[in-house]
């Protein structure tokens, strides 16, 4: 009787539990000398393809109302490959459903809505490998063990792989575009199976890790200053000066008081709870684009119509903002391939 009462009593506790935050959303942190010397490359690797005639500035192919009367437009195509990696077939197991792998990826194209990116699954593989679902992480040579045996496709496909990791709140990674010559099997997003929507993930499982980390693989950084500084860390001029990652989803936060702008806690690059996230910035998405046109050169394909909000701020796409370290000499970091990040870990 008190046996039973105990039961309830934790089932209820469990069920009724708040949400916790402990899952953290990715391990892309860099310091700020890699931060400065990836950006300087990326800026120094757009001005060598614009002098050499081979970088093209795309404007996005069509307006929302030119989308709305043609039904459907072309799309910057991301073709998706899919690695679920399991240790048993059950979901807890990691075993995902063609299904749960287009829900994942409808997900996505939402999220990616007020974006022209469209992703399509090509193809999805199923490994069964307890070793690689429990222990692949972030800067581990089982992740290179893995990506080399799986990877497929070139700059322009999307592999994503799902795993368990060893360390119980870590969500995902991914590299960054530039870092796609000197590694091309390094290249795709590594995420936490659970995180994916309807997941076992609490507070995480939309499927928003899948796209942050997206939003990584092409090219964004975090909103918030990773040194907890109140100083730009992302190169985009519309996302405010941010000192620390968001937990949870507060109504409203300004970790930079004496700087205009509220903290983007609703940018998909911040790190509070799936339901708090809903957005990304013309300056995020014009970066996005340049990154793209410069490193990946996505394939313009028909996409379905848009049954979702049509976009309706077109970014124009500028010129990345390097003011902040336009007159800092810029030391030349060795990128180091590999390992899931490009150059070597801050640790
Ligand atoms: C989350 O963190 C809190 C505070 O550190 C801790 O009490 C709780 O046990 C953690 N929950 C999980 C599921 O790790
Ligand atoms: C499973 O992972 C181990 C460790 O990296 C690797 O040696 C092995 O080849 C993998 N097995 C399969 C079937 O992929
Ligand atoms: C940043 O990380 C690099 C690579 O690990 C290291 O060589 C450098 O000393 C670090 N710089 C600072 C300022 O921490
Ligand atoms: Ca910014
Ligand atoms: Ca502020
Ligand atoms: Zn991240």
């Amino acid at each position: 009787m008190l046996f039973e009462a105990l039961i309830v009593y934790a089932s209820l506790t469990m069920a009724f539990a708040a949400p916790f935050y402990n899952y953290t959303r990715c391990a892309n942190h860099y310091n700020s000398t890699q931060l400065q010397a990836m950006e300087a490359r990326y800026t120094q690797d757009l001005s060598a393809a614009e002098a050499s005639g081979s970088f093209q500035r795309l404007a996005p192919p069509s307006t929302a109302s030119a989308r709305s009367s043609l039904g459907a437009i072309r799309c910057r195509t991301v073709h998706v490959v899919w690695h679920i990696i399991y240790e048993s077939e059950t979901v807890e197991g990691g075993y995902m459903s063609d299904k749960a792998v287009q829900d994942s990826i409808d997900a996505l194209n939402e999220h990616y809505g007020e974006t022209d990116f469209w992703f399509v699954l090509d193809r999805t593989t199923r490994t069964k490998n307890k070793t690689w679902f429990n222990k692949v992480n972030v800067r581990s040579p089982l992740q290179d063990d893995m990506k080399k045996q799986l990877h497929v496709g070139d700059a322009r496909t999307l592999n994503v792989y799902t795993v368990n990791f060893p360390t119980a709140g870590f969500l995902g990674y991914a590299p960054y575009p530039q870092f796609y010559a000197q590694a091309p099997w390094d290249d795709g997003v590594v995420i936490k199976h659970s995180s994916v929507p309807g997941g076992a993930a609490v507070s995480f499982n939309q499927g928003k890790t899948l796209t942050h980390e997206v939003g990584h693989w092409l090219g964004l950084l975090h909103v918030f200053n990773e040194d907890g500084k109140c100083v730009d860390w992302d190169f985009v001029s519309d996302t405010p000066v941010q000192s620390t990652w968001t937990e949870g989803c507060p109504t409203s936060k300004d970790s930079c008081d004496g700087l205009p702008g509220e903290d983007s806690i609703h940018n998909f690059m911040d790190y509070s709870t799936d339901a708090c996230l809903t957005e990304f910035t013309p300056g995020q998405i014009a970066r996005m684009y340049t990154q793209s046109n410069l490193y990946r050169k996505f394939s313009w394909e028909l996409c379905r119509p848009f049954d979702w909000p049509i976009l309706t701020r077109v970014p124009t796409i500028t010129r990345p903002i390097v003011t902040a370290i336009a007159t800092a000499v810029i030391p030349v970091i060795p990128v180091i391939p590999g390992h899931g990040l490009g150059p070597a870990p801050v640790e």
